[in-house]
């Protein structure tokens, strides 16, 4: 299959990588919006939110609990962070593999306060 973050996921493509389990890959992107920005992988291809299945839930519960850990360990706990997943055309979705983002280190909202 011709998916980026499935190439990641197997090491066949290099990343900043930060977490690796069976289930879920943690690397920091390519074109970070923050000081840091982490996309959080399922290591199933799952195109889009739309696409998850019953099946699924356990590991999108897991994809919050390793944001939390992340974002401990990246000292953002007292400031505060944002999560996203951008879903398709408007949602503005550029690859198709289902991650979640974490950004922080700066203000994401505008004005700041
Ligand atoms: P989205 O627009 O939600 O599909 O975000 C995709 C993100 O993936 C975008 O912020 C840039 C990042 N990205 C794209 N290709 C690569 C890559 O090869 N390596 C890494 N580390 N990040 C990538």
């Amino acid at each position: 299959m011709d998916c980026i973050f499935c190439k990641i996921a197997a090491g066949e493509i290099s990343a900043d990588i930060l977490h690796r389990d069976a289930d879920l890959v943690a690397f920091r992107d390519l074109r970070p919006q923050a000081p840091v920005h982490l996309l959080i992988i399922p290591t199933k291809h799952i195109e889009t939110v739309l696409d998850l299945q019953p099946g699924d839930d356990a590991v999108m519960g897991r994809m919050l609990r390793l944001a939390d850990d992340l974002a401990r360990s990246q000292g953002l706990e007292e400031k505060g962070f944002r999560l996203v997943i951008n879903c398709k055309a408007h949602g503005g979705q550029e690859v198709y593999h289902l991650h979640l983002h974490l950004l922080g280190g700066r203000p994401m909202h505008w004005p700041p306060g």
